[in-house]
């Protein structure tokens, strides 16, 4: 669906438009790590309004070659807007290091949920403070490669 060269709508979040601004430059997540040490995955998306290509990066959860989308936005009351892209059209790319793939992601529930998210809090603790901070249930896709 898109490469990282394709032109896409950088997000209104200062810090979140460089980490994005320096990994489409290097053409590696490595360079956009979160306070420099939290590796992360870029996922490029269609805009479920505008039809644009957005990206995304969100810390790097990965288990055989599947990986997690939290939609965390730390903890904040509202989803993320880019949950609403997903559900209306899963089919995403998702750069990991130099390696770029297509993937379909799905929203996790139930068992299945619970057995990921345990996954998603050793990766990245600060989810657990997340989901304590707000009313939501934090949700969860899981990205399986397509192709
Ligand atoms: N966010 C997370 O939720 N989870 C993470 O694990 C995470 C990790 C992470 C690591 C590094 C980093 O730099 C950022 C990280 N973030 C993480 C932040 C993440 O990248 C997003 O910035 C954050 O989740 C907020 O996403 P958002 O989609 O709510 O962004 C807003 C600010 C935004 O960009 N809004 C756009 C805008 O112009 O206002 C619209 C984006 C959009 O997709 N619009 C749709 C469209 O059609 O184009 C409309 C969709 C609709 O239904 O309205």
């Amino acid at each position: 669906m898109s490469s990282s060269e394709e032109e896409y709508a950088p997000s209104p979040t200062g810090w979140v438009r460089d980490a994005v601004a320096k990994i489409v430059a290097s053409g590696d997540t490595r360079s956009g790590q979160f306070n420099s040490s939290q590796p992360v995955v870029l996922l490029t998306m269609v805009g479920a309004k505008t039809g644009q290509l957005r990206k995304v990066p969100l810390m790097r959860v990965e288990r055989d070659g599947k990986y997690l989308a939290v939609a965390s936005l730390g903890g904040a009351p509202k989803h993320p807007v880019w949950y609403y892209n997903l559900l209306a059209d899963p089919k995403v790319s998702l750069q990991d290091g130099t390696e770029t793939n297509e993937y379909v992601a799905r929203e996790l529930d139930g068992d299945e949920r619970a057995e990921w998210w345990e996954l998603a809090g050793q990766v990245f603790p600060n989810y657990l403070e997340y989901q304590q901070k707000t009313e939501r249930l934090i949700p969860v896709f899981l990205l399986e490669r397509v192709g």
